[in-house]
């Protein structure tokens, strides 16, 4: 039986830190302890509450490959957007509206905009919750300490799977973390680093969603609650 542990750090109503991993039994203490340890010590700051929650995995688990990693050459954050722009463009998608509703994400999301590719109308039900990607770990996680990059590629190759999805856009909500990435089964995991300028709350996550009105909510589903193990190797 495996088990899903999710930590939800707060304070109040902020959001300061999240995290989960997918585990046997007899990982399931050493696991939620890495895990509640990680929600106190956060560069958000402190956490007032730590809720670790764990549930019983009832739906048949999904192994993928993670996408493949390229890394082009960016000095800045013009050149960033640069990046960004060609990867929508090459899509045949509207870059402007879409990176200007990128960086303009100034409340920390806990969810990601769920973004209809071609019409730009949002499509999560609350807004300032968001969509969730979640349920998902990737092999070789030790649980110890935040591992940006690997997370985000278990994170965007479980999105990149999801068959309405067709690109996601990131960037880090942590102030310091100025790479993010663009991602897509097409184009894999593209890392961008000085996506912003360090010190900068700025930060959330885009799917571009291209799928019949009736799916959206089978997209959302997956997204949520299609346990996923990513493999890394
Ligand atoms: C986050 O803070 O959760 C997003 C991290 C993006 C990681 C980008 C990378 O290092 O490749
Ligand atoms: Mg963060």
């Amino acid at each position: 039986m495996l088990y899903s542990i999710k930590m939800r750090a707060e304070n109040g109503s902020r959001h300061i830190s999240g995290a989960e991993r997918i585990v046997e039994r007899h990982e399931m203490s050493q696991a939620m302890d890495a895990l509640t340890r990680r929600g106190m010590e956060h560069p958000n700051g402190p956490a007032e509450t730590v809720t670790v929650t764990v549930r019983p995995v009832t739906r048949p688990l999904v192994t993928i490959q993670a996408l493949p990693v390229s890394e082009p050459r960016v000095r800045n954050l013009e050149e960033a957007r640069q990046v960004l722009d060609a990867e929508l463009c090459a899509m045949g998608l509207q870059s402007g509206p879409v990176l200007s509703l990128l960086y303009g994400l100034r409340e920390p999301m806990r969810g990601a905009v769920l973004l209809d590719a071609d019409s730009l109308r949002r499509l999560e039900p609350d807004q300032r919750r968001g969509v969730r990607a979640t349920c998902m770990d990737y092999t070789g996680n030790s649980g110890a300490g935040k591992n940006h990059f690997k997370e985000a590629l278990c994170l965007s190759s479980k999105v990149a799977h999801c068959p309405q999805i067709i690109g996601e856009l990131c960037i880090s909500d942590d102030p310091d973390y100025t790479t993010g990435y663009f991602a897509s089964r097409d184009r894999g995991y593209v890392r961008i680093h000085h996506i912003k300028k360090c010190g900068m709350h700025l930060g959330g996550r885009i799917f571009l969603f291209r799928g019949s009105p009736e799916s959206v909510q089978q997209c959302m589903d997956y997204l949520e609650n299609q346990p996923v193990m990513v493999c890394m190797e």
